[in-house]
């Protein structure tokens, strides 16, 4: 089996600009880490060919979508271990803060670089990162797809129907790209003169901050590369055997890998590689493996190849109809983003979900879907559903801002992926689901209680408990 990289991973972003003499570059951003990680090997490989010193830097944005601290916090403390592992291997880390296209084009000259690496992302903001860091660049700049097992751009030309679609087509590729990682290489020194010597001052990186302060930071999930594989590794022992469980809420079998894996703190080519080799039983594993790899890589293929992964303008035409004709169908409930937020609605399913959400920073896969289907039923149509869910999604949830998350809301409001189903109020040939069908699932009580103790307004039990 191969531990080189795929040279298909790669894809030079700008062509005629001439390779320099200065250190490579790598703009490290959705993948932070530095064990497995291809973007990082193949700026490694690049310095190792050249003879020059490789740096690596990360552009700390004031602000980044939605993001609070909570996430922030997670994302600067991962960065820490950063630090620390590169200096290991003497490989100087860069922390830049402000707006990430021009304080990176000011790296680039200060250390005169010779030649750009960088992760790819299919998010809307990052590919403007990039298009306003090529306008001015004139040295080659490599785009590496560290966070897909089969690259994003290879896996499919065009944006896929449903995971049937692409998963034939991610299988037949999967001996080729899931492949053993190799180490770094050795990388030649940087002279103390090109900053070799600086080091991160992590306090005025939190002073640079202009964000919501008021959702705090989870300490259930530590944040960080090493945390993220004692994830892993419970998880594979414990829960992973149990993973046919993982419809209901309360069996808390799922890997809670999603923060790691969003903010690239671990690698997926990783987690899978590891799971294949567990001896738990081989339905869990394929169980997982689907969720990991083949729905994972749909929701990168359905934000590159859709730009309007946020909006009704990215849903097929059969559900932008649908909900078209239900427009005006008259809503049980409404409430506004704020009645959402404070999970005050009628519902205490739905509360107890919205509490887990904020008050843990990960809400459980299955009632994710719920969750966002009733905002589509308590909204006055499907651009405010769709606004609501994904700012409560991209401020509350540690794993958020994802092309998971774009493409999990979509699912649940807009039918992406889906098929028609039965037509009824509001929701038309969407798939409906119902606080009764969970409970058909697992016990709502339980779950109910869990999150909305007794001293929560929106259980059930508490005024017969009075
Ligand atoms: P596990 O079940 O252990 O899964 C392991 C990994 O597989 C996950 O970390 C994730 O990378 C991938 N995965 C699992 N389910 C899905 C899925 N349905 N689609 C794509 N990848 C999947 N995921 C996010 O990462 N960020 C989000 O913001 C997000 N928002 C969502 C919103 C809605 C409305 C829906 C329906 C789904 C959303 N998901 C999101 C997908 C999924 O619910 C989460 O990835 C999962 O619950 C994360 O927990 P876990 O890592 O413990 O899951
Ligand atoms: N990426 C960056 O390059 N710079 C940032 O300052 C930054 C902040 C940030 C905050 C919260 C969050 O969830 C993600 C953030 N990211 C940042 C991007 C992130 O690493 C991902 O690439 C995208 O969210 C897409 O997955």
């Amino acid at each position: 089996m191969s531990t080189s990289i795929h040279p298909a991973r790669a894809t030079q972003l700008n062509h005629g600009a001439e390779l320099g003499k200065g250190p490579v570059l790598y703009w490290m951003s959705r993948d932070q880490r530095v064990q497995d990680n291809w973007a990082l090997l193949f700026a490694a490989d690049m310095a190792v060919e050249h003879n020059v010193p490789l740096h690596v830097a990360f552009c700390l944005a004031p602000v980044f979508l939605d993001a609070t601290i909570r996430q922030y916090g997670f994302l600067l403390k991962g960065l820490v271990e950063v630090e620390t592992e590169l200096r290991k291997r003497e490989i100087t880390f860069h922390l830049r803060l402000g707006e990430p296209p021009a304080t990176l084009l000011g790296l680039v000259q200060e250390l005169q670089a010779g030649a750009l690496v960088t992760d790819f992302d299919p998010l809307r903001i990052k590919r403007k990162w990039k298009k306003d860091v090529l306008q001015e660049l004139n040295i080659p700049c490599h785009e590496v797809d560290a966070h897909n097992i089969v690259p994003c751009l290879v896996a499919s030309n065009k944006q896929e129907y449903a995971a049937r679609t692409i998963r034939p087509k991610i299988h037949r590729l999967l001996d080729e790209y899931l492949t053993p990682f190799p180490d770094l290489p050795t990388v030649p020194k940087a002279s103390r003169e090109a900053g070799a010597s600086s080091r991160v001052d992590w306090d005025t990186a939190w002073e640079s901050l202009r964000v919501n302060t008021k959702v705090a930071e989870v300490d259930w999930l530590k944040p960080g590369t090493r945390p993220g594989s004692k994830v892993l590794q419970e998880f594979l022992e414990h829960r992973l055997e149990h993973y046919d469980q993982r419809n209901d809420p309360n069996a808390q079998v799922l890997s809670n890998l999603s923060p790691y894996l969003h903010f690239g703190q671990i690698s997926a080519q990783r987690v899978s590689l590891e799971v294949m080799r567990s001896a738990k039983s081989a339905a869990s594993r394929e169980a997982f493996l689907e969720e990991l790899i083949v729905r994972r890589e749909l929701a990168d293929n359905f934000c590159w190849y859709n730009q309007a992964y946020d909006t009704v303008d990215g849903f097929p035409d059969w559900a932008r109809k649908t909900l078209d004709d239900h427009r005006r169908d008259k809503r049980p409930y409404t409430y506004d983003i704020e009645e959402f937020a404070s999970a005050t609605t009628h519902d205490p399913l739905w509360n107890a979900a919205q509490r887990e959400m904020t008050e843990t920073g990960k809400m459980h896969g299955y009632m994710r879907m719920y969750w966002a289907k009733k905002i589509l039923e308590w909204t006055s149509s499907p651009e405010q559903a769709m606004d609501v869910a994904i700012r409560l999604n991209d401020t509350y949830e540690l794993d958020g801002r994802d092309p998971n998350g774009y493409t999990g809301i979509a699912w649940s409001i807009g039918g992406v992926h889906d098929r028609p189903w039965f037509e009824r109020p509001i929701f038309g040939k969407i798939r409906f689901m119902s606080a009764s069908g969970c409970s058909r699932k697992f016990s709502v009580q339980d779950y109910i209680d869990r999150h909305c103790p007794d001293s929560c307004p929106s259980n059930p039990n508490r005024d017969q408990d009075q």
